[in-house]
């Protein structure tokens, strides 16, 4: 298949950052929603990560009529039974800021002691093509959450999360270190590695 261009479809501005560095050395033209001045935003009623995942990659698709790549994806705490999970986005309330969803989260914490802190960021990356073919692939990353923000890269909850092998948080990381070891990157390798194959063929 020849394949010259993608689009992600997300609005999101932190995830179009960390997408398009990932997808930088395949050779293929990565366009955002606002890149195309697409202006859609998609409801989120889905269970779970990959049936938003896959609404969000087939409404802009339809609408496009590109290959289209989105990303569900979400903070699952293991103290809270999994919270807030697929809610993560809207956690503190509609267009809640990065310091709302981490002051929250950490207000909701704040009994629970260092060791019972664990946590885990989970994508499901979907690609739907012009014919409908669909393919979902899922990236985990485990780490904790701290007790105060650190850093100031990344978004979301990247200042509350930290990684006990870089002993750093997300927020305190360069991109390229977490484009190598989050569940987006996760995610993207094994997309990657589909659309490798997809363009020898
Ligand atoms: P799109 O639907 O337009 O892609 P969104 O921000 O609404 O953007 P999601 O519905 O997938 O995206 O919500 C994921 C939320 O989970 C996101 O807003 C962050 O708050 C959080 N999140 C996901 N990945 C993260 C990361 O790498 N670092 C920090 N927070 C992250």
């Amino acid at each position: 298949m020849k394949i010259n261009e993608i689009l992600l479809a997300t609005n999101n501005q932190g995830k179009v950052k960390e997408m398009k560095s990932i997808m930088s050395d395949l050779g293929i033209n990565v366009y955002s929603l606002k890149d195309k001045g697409i202006d859609v935003e998609v409801e989120e009623d889905g269970k779970t990560f990959e049936e938003n995942a896959v609404k969000k990659a087939e409404e802009i698709a339809k609408i496009s009529g590109m290959i289209t790549v989105s990303d569900d994806s979400g903070l699952e705490v293991y103290a809270l039974d999994l919270r807030p999970g697929i809610y993560s986005a809207r956690y503190a309330g509609e267009g809640a800021t990065s310091e709302m969803l981490c002051n929250k989260l950490l207000d909701e914490l704040k009994n629970v002691p260092h060791d019972k802190r664990g946590a885990r960021f989970v994508s499901v990356v979907v690609v739907v093509y012009p014919d409908g073919t669909k393919l979902a692939l899922r990236g985990e990353c485990e780490g904790s959450i701290t007790m105060e923000p650190k850093g100031s890269g990344g978004f979301g909850y990247d200042p509350v999360f930290y990684v006990d092998d870089y002993s750093m948080t997300f927020a305190e990381m360069p991109l390229e270190e977490k484009n190598k070891i989050s569940h987006r990157a996760k995610a993207f390798f094994k997309l990657k590695d589909h659309l490798k194959a997809e363009l020898n063929n």
